[in-house]
Formats: C-alpha cells, sequence, structure tokens
C-alpha cells in the first residue's frame, strides 16, 4: 500500500480586527510646534492574510492631526498638519482607526488625548488704551489715585503680569515722577498732592510685563487731566445749569406744539 499524501489547505476567513498600539507617545506638545511634529507612532497589526489582513488606517478629520505612513511597515506617525494655538483649544481627542479590507471588513479603533502647552505667545492688553482721568488737588498722598489693569491670554507666568511706570528721562515723563504704581495691582499712587496751579494737563507711560521666558510687555498712555477743586466744582455748575437749560427748552417747545 503506498501511504497517498493529502494536502489540505485551509482558506482564510476574516476572522481578525486589526489591533492598533500605539508604541510612543507625548501627550503633551507646545503651541508652537511646526506642522509635521510627530506626536505618537502607531503600529497596526492584522493576524488574518491577504485582503483580510491589510489594513487602513486613519484619524478624525475634525483635528489638526494626519497619520503619515511610515518607513516601517504598519507603522504610521501621528503628526501634526496645520498650526496649533492653546489659546482656542488646549486639547484634543483623536479617534485612530483601523479597518481590514476583509468581507465583511472589521475594524478597531483607539482614542488618545493630547493636550497643547502653553508658550508665552500673547503680550499682555491693557483694558483701556489710552486711559483718561481726572482728578482734583487735595488728594492724600501716599494714597491710590487711579488704577490700570492688564490681561494676558496666556497661562501661568507667561500670564502674570507685572507694571511699572516708564521713567526714561523724557520730559513728558518727568511730570509722572511723584507718581508710583503697585507692579502687582496697577493701582498708582501719588505721593504727595496734586497741584495744579500751572499744569492742567500730563501724560506717561505704564508699561506691564508678563513673566514668561523670554517676557512680552505693552505701553500704555495715561492722560491725567487735573482741576483745582473750585474750577471742579464751577465746571459741575455749569454742567447741571446746561441741563437744566436744555430741559426748559424740550419743555417750552413741546407746549408750543401742543404734544402734552
Ligand atoms: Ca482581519
Ligand atoms: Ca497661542
Ligand atoms: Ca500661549
Ligand atoms: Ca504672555
Amino acid at each position: 500500500v503506498v501511504p497517498s499524501l493529502v494536502i489540505i489547505k485551509i482558506v482564510d476567513v476574516n476572522d481578525n480586527a486589526p489591533e492598533i498600539e500605539v508604541t510612543s507617545f507625548s501627550s503633551s506638545i507646545p503651541e508652537d510646534s511646526r506642522p509635521g511634529t510627530t506626536v505618537a507612532l502607531i503600529s497596526v497589526n492584522d493576524l488574518d492574510s491577504g485582503l483580510n489582513g491589510k489594513v487602513i488606517c486613519g484619524v478624525n478629520e475634525d483635528v489638526p492631526f494626519t497619520l503619515s505612513p511610515s518607513l516601517q511597515d504598519k507603522m504610521y506617525s501621528l503628526v501634526t498638519k496645520s498650526p496649533l494655538d492653546r489659546e482656542k483649544q488646549s486639547q484634543y481627542e483623536l479617534t485612530i482607526t483601523a479597518k481590514d479590507a476583509g468581507q465583511p471588513p472589521l475594524s478597531s479603533e483607539k482614542t488618545i488625548s493630547v493636550v497643547v502647552s502653553d508658550v508665552n505667545d500673547n503680550s499682555p492688553e491693557f483694558l483701556l488704551s489710552p486711559y483718561t482721568f481726572y482728578v482734583t488737588e487735595g488728594n492724600h498722598p501716599g494714597s491710590s489715585v487711579f488704577s490700570v489693569k492688564a490681561f494676558d491670554r496666556d497661562e501661568n507666568d507667561n500670564a502674570l503680569i507685572s507694571y511699572h511706570i516708564l521713567r526714561d528721562g523724557r520730559e513728558e515723563n518727568k511730570l509722572a515722577s511723584f507718581l508710583n504704581i503697585n507692579s502687582e495691582n496697577g493701582d498708582i499712587l501719588a505721593l504727595k498732592s496734586f497741584d495744579f496751579e500751572t499744569l492742567k494737563t500730563f501724560q506717561f507711560q505704564v508699561v506691564a510685563t508678563d513673566s514668561g521666558t523670554p517676557s512680552l510687555s505693552s505701553n500704555v498712555t495715561l492722560i491725567v487731566t487735573g482741576f483745582r477743586f473750585h474750577l471742579f466744582l464751577a465746571l459741575s455748575v455749569r454742567y447741571w445749569q446746561n441741563r437744566l437749560l436744555a430741559f426748559c427748552c424740550l419743555y417750552t417747545h413741546y407746549r408750543v406744539f401742543n404734544i402734552f
């Protein structure tokens, strides 16, 4: 009896879904990363053969990230495809999907979370520019006379603001020599009483600087107009007189035309 050789060919069926593995992953990426920066390396594996094991990978469309095939087979790099801005969006949920070409196809997905870390890319911004203040004589020396405020869209030290008065020796800034600023809150203190005998208006500049590395700063102009106290009263009286006069005119006008 001649032994017969029986060859049994087992036909593959698509009974394995692709497996996604995140092999190297930085969960945080600086907002100034150039497009094309690698965030993670992804490997996909499918135990089936032929089309049943041929895998197509992708990531959701609504994110500034894309998968680019790497030199190694079945490996992909997850890279940024456009500039990031932490001040617009500071975190992304990325869904990586892998689908084989079997009939019917099988697929799997994996979600990873990427945090966009802050870079000092915003200067402090003052709430007003310029600031206009009206003051009267008779302020108490050392007390706060007015205040400025700036905000910064970055976070932590990149948004931590300190204030100082610009003292560059220019004539118009010299007039602010008796003013001091609280570097933390922007309150401006007068070290002596205002004297508007001769001077009615002066201006100076305040600088807001953040604590980033390197730091960014912005300037604002403060225009201060002073009144002697009796002049202030006189102007107020004139203001209310004008208001009363305007009201009377309007009232007469209505009476003449029988509106009431
Ligand atoms: Ca498969
Ligand atoms: Ca930004
Ligand atoms: Ca920033
Ligand atoms: Ca900043």
